[in-house]
């Protein structure tokens, strides 16, 4: 069954150049690129897609850092592509996350921790619909 995941290589990953390294991995892994595009979030983008953390300690925090520079979103699909992003990227908290991960690789910091993924699939038509709406559902 295939399905679709939103990706973002969040502004730390661009500034330490790894956004060719990121994508490497994703097209290594087989899912396949449907949309991609550089551009640096608005306060108003950035507090949608982290809507779910709104009530969070660190909000302010996290919205400050995605909007503090321009990321690369893209969409990737093939089978299980969100649970497969998920392996690639790694533990959320990068120490935790294992050697040959994303964030294992390149990041030693939360709040820095170089990509994004869609955690379900209803997370990723939602995020989709955010920074791809013309892609539809
Ligand atoms: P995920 O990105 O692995 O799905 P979430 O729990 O959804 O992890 O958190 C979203 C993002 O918020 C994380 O990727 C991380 O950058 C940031 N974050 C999570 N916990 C903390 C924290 O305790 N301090 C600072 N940033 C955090």
């Amino acid at each position: 069954m295939s399905e679709r995941t939103l990706i973002l290589v969040k502004p730390d990953g661009v500034r330490k150049g790894v956004v060719g390294e990121v994508v490497a991995r994703i097209e290594r892994k087989g899912l396949k690129l449907v949309a991609l595009e550089l551009r640096t979030l608005g306060r108003e983008v950035a507090e949608e897609h982290y809507a779910e953390h709104r009530e969070r300690p660190f909000f302010g925090e996290l919205v400050e850092f995605i909007t503090g520079g321009p990321l690369v979103a893209l969409v990737a699909e093939g089978p299980h592509a969100i649970k497969a992003f998920r392996g690639l990227a790694g533990a959320t908290n990068p120490v935790e996350a294992g050697p040959g991960t994303i964030r294992g690789d390149f990041a030693l910091e939360i709040g820095e921790n170089i990509v994004h993924g869609s955690d379900s699939p209803e997370s990723a038509a939602r995020e989709i619909k955010i920074f791809f709406p013309e892609l539809g559902a």
